[in-house]
């Protein structure tokens, strides 16, 4: 029997007011039920909210320095909880130890990180155009903040989100994915336990239908940060677009690699393996793609597929797994279904394709690594985001067409090309549509202080992290004091 869990909401621990409750099972073996977390609906997000803006009140005020000591201890607070916080992810999402370690290491260094942004927020300051006036702008934090995260970086993704909001000067409401709750459960008291006053950081768990839109409707949240599937991010962005509402939007994505035939061969199977089989293919930025000169395509395939049929799945638990299983069910018909559709439009399946049949894998939602060759630029399957370990491999005859193939989606967040040639680099680095390009390096991997987000569908202009982040998550105050003792008419002609 799991535990019971709460939502957070004014510094107090609360059932939903219906005291309706979903179950949390472990992915790798479906026995496993970790808990029971509340079923929440509109009136605990709207209560959620409403502490939110109270709290507020005080927060804003809190000097930013201030704000950045409480994050840094969040960070050595998150470092002593390193491996238990990994251990809890691994249970309830699945990718395999290594991984969860570094999505809770990612969520340390964004803490040190916005901590010390406590002494910069950097305004300006300028020459007024009157005498004896003065002019600079400053940020100012927005209000309250709904931030709707992913299961598939549970520590992670609500750092990059939580962090720049309270160093900012903002209160939140965190809505986790319902696949990984107690994360987010671990997050919030680990918040609690380094001194986050109470309504700063409330915590509300249940469905995007229900929670997330009662977030998204309510007046009183004045900025929504979503990471999530493209179609929920449309519904969200025309919601708050009614009310006039901040939106930052990380979407889907269907990230290629590029092989030319000067690369790094070795190196460059390498990659590909690990953009496409990490996180056993659920990141938003997971190679789905492998665009290959045709030169050396064999050599890279062939590599590819033994190496793939090597990789060890089960329980990310056990230290000896390479490859956890897929986050649920939905998941698994998913990639299922995406199998039937390359079969069908024609391309070749090399290896993988099925649910592995080993007696460690019968109870949880794993799939083969899958590769599928002689795949074409517009087969469903090298348009469409799959989310899973699946790689089409698509041959090109040229640098032109391959960076043709890659910006022909109707996505653009990462990319990745392998060439040891300085011009075609540089020539990628320009005509590459994306928000994060790779030279000799997989497409995944971002690191905290760099924007992160993408262009076309993948979102809505926004980057967060990097100093970017600051701009979504404050407004500017242009400010003017006049020390003239007199009335001064800026734009008049005074000559
Ligand atoms: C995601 O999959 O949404 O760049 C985030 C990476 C990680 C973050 C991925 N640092 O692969």
């Amino acid at each position: 029997m799991g535990d019971n869990f709460k939502n957070q909401i004014d510094g107090k621990w609360l059932a939903a007011a219906s005291a309706k409750t979903f179950e949390n099972r472990n992915p790798a073996d479906t026995d496993d039920l970790i808990g029971l977390f509340p079923a929440s609906a509109a009136e605990d997000a709207d209560g959620a909210v409403a502490a939110a803006k109270k709290a507020f009140a005080s927060w804003r005020l809190v000097p930013a320095p201030k704000r950045g000591e409480i994050l840094y201890r969040v960070g050595e607070l998150l470092k002593k909880y390193k491996e238990e916080l990994a251990r809890i992810e691994t249970r309830e999402m699945g990718k395999v130890l290594k991984e969860t370690r570094g999505d809770v290491q990612e969520g340390i260094d964004c803490a040190f990180l916005n901590a010390g942004e406590g002494r910069r927020l950097f305004g300006e300051t300028t020459p007024a155009e009157l005498p004896n006036k003065f002019a600079m702008s400053v940020r100012t934090p927005i209000g309250v903040c709904a931030l709707i995260t992913p299961w598939n970086f549970p520590l992670a993704i609500p750092t990059w989100k939580l962090f720049p909001a309270l160093i900012c000067g903002n209160t939140v409401i965190l809505k986790p994915a319902e696949d990984t709750p107690q994360t987010a459960t671990r997050f919030v008291e680990i918040l609690i336990e380094a001194g986050v006053p109470p309504g700063v950081v409330n915590l509300v768990h249940g469905r995007g239908e229900e929670v997330g839109a009662a977030l998204v409707r309510n007046k009183d949240v004045q900025l929504v940060s979503f990471t999530g599937s493209a179609a929920v991010g449309r519904e969200i962005a025309a919601s708050c677009g009614q009310n006039l509402k901040r939106v930052s939007l990380e979407l889907g994505g269907k990230n290629a690699q590029i092989v030319m035939e000067d690369a790094d061969v070795d190196l460059a199977v390498e990659g590909a393996l690990w953009g496409a089989f990490g996180t056993t293919g659920q990141r938003c930025t997971a190679t789905s793609r492998l665009i290959v000169h045709r030169d050396v395509a064999k050599k890279v395939t062939d590599a590819l597929v033994a190496r793939a049929e090597k990789i060890k799945i089960g329980d990310g638990l056990d230290e000896k797994n390479e490859m956890g299983p897929l986050i649920n069910q939905a998941a698994r018909e998913k990639v299922l279904r995406y199998i039937e559709i390359g079969k069908q439009e024609g391309a070749r399946l090399r290896t993988g394709g099925a649910i592995p049949t080993s007696a460690n894998c019968a109870k949880g939602f794993f799939f083969q690594p899958t590769i599928f060759d002689q795949v074409k630029p517009n087969m469903r399957i090298a348009q469409e985001e799959i989310f899973g370990p699946v790689l089409s491999i698509i041959e090109i005859a040229s640098f032109e067409e391959a960076i043709a193939v890659l910006n022909g989606t109707a996505y653009g967040l990462s990319s990745s090309i392998y060439t040891n040639d300085v011009t075609r680099a540089f020539r990628a680095m320009r005509d590459i549509e994306a928000g994060i390009t790779y030279i000799n390096g997989p497409t995944i991997g971002a690191e905290v202080h760099l924007p992160f987000g993408g262009v076309k569908d993948t979102g809505n202009g926004h980057r967060e992290a990097g100093t970017t982040v600051y701009d979504i998550f404050t407004e500017w105050k242009s400010i003017y004091v006049d020390y003239s003792g007199k009335l001064q008419k800026a734009q008049i002609d005074n000559n």
